[in-house]
């Protein structure tokens, strides 16, 4: 019997968090990221705000050329996204045996033995997206398929509030017309090569002969890619426990040299790697940097921590020295990213979904926020105020 692969990926996350609670902001384009004026990137924005063509990693300054005046512009707070996150994680725990958070919003679960239970996969995937719309009142999109790949690809195809069961004898079709880009491991390289010898949809690849395949990209990537096309790929969720490293990565959609840029994209990584971290309960002691340079050069950097750590702060501020003591800082950067690996001991705190302590850095103005969202989310949002709101 196949196995059968639910991915699920919160829509335009953080954004959705924050219409969430203004509700004279729903409807509108938002964007949360830098602040409009100065350097860095937007880290997401609604879905009103991607039809000016914005998206994550841009640069703000960009941004704010193609948006109109009405946008809003907030500054991310991780803590409140971070207590929103274990929350769902939480309701997927309840709904399936094995869930593997693999970002702040995204999971994988294994939902072989739920048609029993529950009933056929679309009612388990409707199930899902209203149990984290009942929860924490933001929808998902959810895509199940035979294995990692194909549920992937079907949350992103219906998205936002998607919803898609891609049935085994249903990949081909389902595959065939997608992008190259939909496979995994066809970098820029790998996608010129297929590009150049005329293939431009995953259909095309599935038609080459595998040998063809492998000559273009060498023996690894050309069976891969083989493959993905014929819908073959990992079918195995893993609990989060197993994890052997954890890293993050963003691939810009052009090169870029802005610092700050930089700064913020490894920022981001630092937040997302601790996360999952905490959530396995392991506390990590080499923290790895990787950066490709213009145009196919690949770096990276590692160093030992004194401390094992699972630390956002920690983390980024390692990454970040790295990055200043490389010899190829200053030169345009096409991709950047970090990982944490080492772990320290056994984990620390089976219980995945268990309460772990809030630490998205230092401030205690963050622990507070969230602890406030807990705190109302059990009893009320109007039944806690801070002394003096913050947000006016
Ligand atoms: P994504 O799941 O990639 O994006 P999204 O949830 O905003 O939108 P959608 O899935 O509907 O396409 O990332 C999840 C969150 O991670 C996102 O809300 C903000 C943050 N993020 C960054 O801060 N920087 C980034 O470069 C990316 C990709 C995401
Ligand atoms: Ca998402």
């Amino acid at each position: 019997m196949s196995r059968l692969v639910m991915h699920v990926d919160l829509d335009a996350f953080y954004a959705a968090v924050e219409q969430r609670d203004r509700p004279e902001w729903r409807g509108r384009p938002l964007v949360v990221g830098a602040e409009p004026g100065r350097r860095g990137v937007v880290a997401t924005c609604s879905y009103e705000a991607r039809r000016f063509g914005v998206h994550s990693a841009m640069p703000i300054s960009e941004a704010v050329r193609r948006l109109p005046a009405e946008t809003v512009y907030v500054r991310p707070e991780m803590a409140r996204y971070a207590e929103v996150s274990r929350e769902i994680m939480r309701v997927l725990g309840a709904l399936a045996p094995v869930v593997e958070p693999v970002s702040i919003d995204e999971a994988y679960l294994d939902v072989s033995g739920l048609e029993r239970l529950i009933g056929p996969p679309e009612v388990v995937a409707r199930r899902t997206k209203a149990a984290i719309r009942e929860a924490v009142g933001l929808t998902a999109s959810v895509g199940i398929g035979p294995n990692r790949l194909i549920a992937k690809l079907a949350s992103d195809a219906r998205k936002p509030d998607g919803l898609l069961v891609v049935r085994p004898e249903e990949v081909r079709a389902f595959l065939d017309p997608l992008p190259l880009a939909a496979l995994r491991g066809v970098g820029a390289v790998a996608a010129r090569r297929l590009e150049q010898a005329g293939l431009r949809t995953v259909g095309d690849v599935r038609c080459r002969p595998l040998e063809d395949l492998r000559r273009r990209l060498g023996a690894r990537t050309g069976t891969q890619v083989h493959l993905q096309s014929n819908g073959i790929a990992d079918d195995r969720v893993h609990p989060a426990t197993e994890r052997k490293s954890i890293s993050k990565e963003t691939t810009f959609a052009e090169d870029v040299v802005d610092t700050e840029v930089l700064r913020d994209t490894l920022r981001w990584a630092a937040q997302e790697v601790g996360y999952l971290a905490r959530h396995a309960a392991r506390k990590g002691t080499l923290v790895t940097l990787k950066i490709r340079l213009h145009p196919f050069e690949t770096h990276t950097r590692s160093r030992t921590l004194a401390t094992p750590s699972a630390d956002d702060r920690v983390i980024f501020d390692t990454a970040w020295d790295l990055y200043r003591a490389d010899t190829h800082a200053g030169r345009a950067v096409r991709l950047i990213g970090l990982g944490l690996s080492g772990w320290a001991q056994a984990p620390v705190q089976p219980d995945l979904f268990a309460d772990l302590e809030i630490r998205e850095g230092d401030h205690a103005d963050d622990r507070l926020d969230a602890t406030l969202d807990a705190i109302r989310r059990r009893f009320g949002r109007h039944c806690i105020q801070r002394g003096l709101s913050r947000r006016p």
